[in-house]
Parts: structure tokens; C-alpha cells; sequence
């Protein structure tokens, strides 16, 4: 492979749009036959991470994990694109600290819609549990997001759509030569 190996790494509330438009950016880069692949919470939360939950610990935990597989995945040449809301700066630039040392680049992508947005569009129901005290430690509302100060890329999905999105992502991968 030509390409350098690297990760995208996506923050942001929960239906903020992190995934969507990871999902995008996933199928942009394979159509290209660059070599991505996506993590998030169906592969990890439901495998290498089924015995964490939401407590601080176990995002400190989950986060750090999936800090980690990333960095294998970079090192393998390929682009690894993470969606978790990981909402502690610590353990963000924990992530990041890996992947530099080995000279790997970390991309930074705050996926930012404000909370009133994102409770509007809540398509699981989630942050209406929340509200009502059904689900504990939920973020934003009874859990902290600490957003990102100098993101990489900062895209405000409330005034982009998903394919400007992507543009701006992979006007960012070319100026930085990544593929
Ligand atoms: C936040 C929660 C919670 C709590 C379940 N707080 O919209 P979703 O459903 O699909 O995305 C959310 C996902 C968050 O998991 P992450 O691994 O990304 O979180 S972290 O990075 O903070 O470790 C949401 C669902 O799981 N979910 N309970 N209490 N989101």
C-alpha cells in the first residue's frame, strides 16, 4: 500500500452524526481503494469491550482500548476511522500520544451539534430516558462532554450536510498528502 497509515478520530455527542458520517468517509476511501476500516460501537462495544459500560472507569477503559486497536490498524497501513463519543479529553490525547510516537497521524474530528439539536433528533429515544432518569451517567445530560479546543477538523453537522462533510474530511487527507 501506498497509502500512509493513520486515524480519523471522530468525538461528539451521542446522535450527533459521528457514525453517519463515518459511514460516508468509510465508503468515499474504499471507493478510492484506499484500505479503511471503521470501529465503533457495534463491533466494539458488543465484542473486545461487552464488559465495560458507562461509568467514568469504563469509558476511561473503552477509550483506551479502542485508542489502542486503532493504532494497529495505522500501523498496518491503513486509515482507521473510530466513532465514539469519547468525551474525556484525557483520554483523547492518551490516543493520540500513542499513535504520535510511533509517528503515526491522529486526526482529531469534533462532530458538533448542540444539545438541543441533537435531544430533537434523539432516534433512539435516548436522551428523552435520560431526561426522565431511566438511564444514568448519560452524556450531556447527566454526564460530562469535554469538547475538543484544537480538533483537527471541527464540522458542524446542524449546518453541513453529510456529503460537505466528507468533502471537508478528504480536502484535509489530500493538503496533508495521507493518501
Ligand atoms: C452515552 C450511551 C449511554 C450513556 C448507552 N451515555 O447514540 P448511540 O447510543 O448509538 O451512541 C451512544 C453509545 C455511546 O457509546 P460510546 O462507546 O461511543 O461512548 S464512550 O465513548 O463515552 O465510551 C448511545 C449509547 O452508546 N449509550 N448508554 N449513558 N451514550
Amino acid at each position: 500500500l501506498k497509502q500512509q497509515g493513520l486515524t480519523i478520530w471522530f468525538t461528539g455527542l451521542s446522535a450527533s452524526g459521528k457514525s453517519t458520517v463515518a459511514v460516508a468517509l468509510e465508503q468515499h476511501l474504499l471507493h478510492l481503494g484506499v484500505a479503511a476500516y471503521r470501529l465503533d460501537g457495534d463491533n466494539i462495544r458488543f465484542g473486545l469491550n461487552k464488559n465495560l459500560g458507562f461509568s467514568e472507569a469504563d469509558r476511561n477503559e473503552n477509550i483506551r482500548r479502542i485508542g489502542e486497536v486503532a493504532k494497529l490498524f495505522a500501523d498496518s497501513c491503513q486509515i482507521a476511522l473510530t466513532s465514539f463519543i469519547s468525551p474525556y479529553k484525557a483520554d483523547r490525547q492518551q490516543a493520540r500520544e500513542l499513535h504520535e510516537k510511533e509517528g503515526l497521524k491522529f486526526i482529531e474530528v469534533y462532530i458538533d451539534a448542540p444539545l438541543e439539536v441533537v435531544e430533537k433528533r434523539d432516534p433512539k429515544g435516548l436522551y428523552k430516558k435520560a431526561r426522565a432518569g431511566e438511564i444514568k451517567d448519560f452524556t450531556g445530560i447527566s454526564a460530562p462532554y469535554e469538547a475538543p479546543e484544537k480538533p483537527e477538523i471541527h464540522i458542524r453537522t446542524d449546518e453541513n450536510s453529510v456529503e460537505d462533510s466528507v468533502r471537508i474530511i478528504t480536502e484535509y487527507l489530500q493538503k496533508e498528502e495521507c493518501y
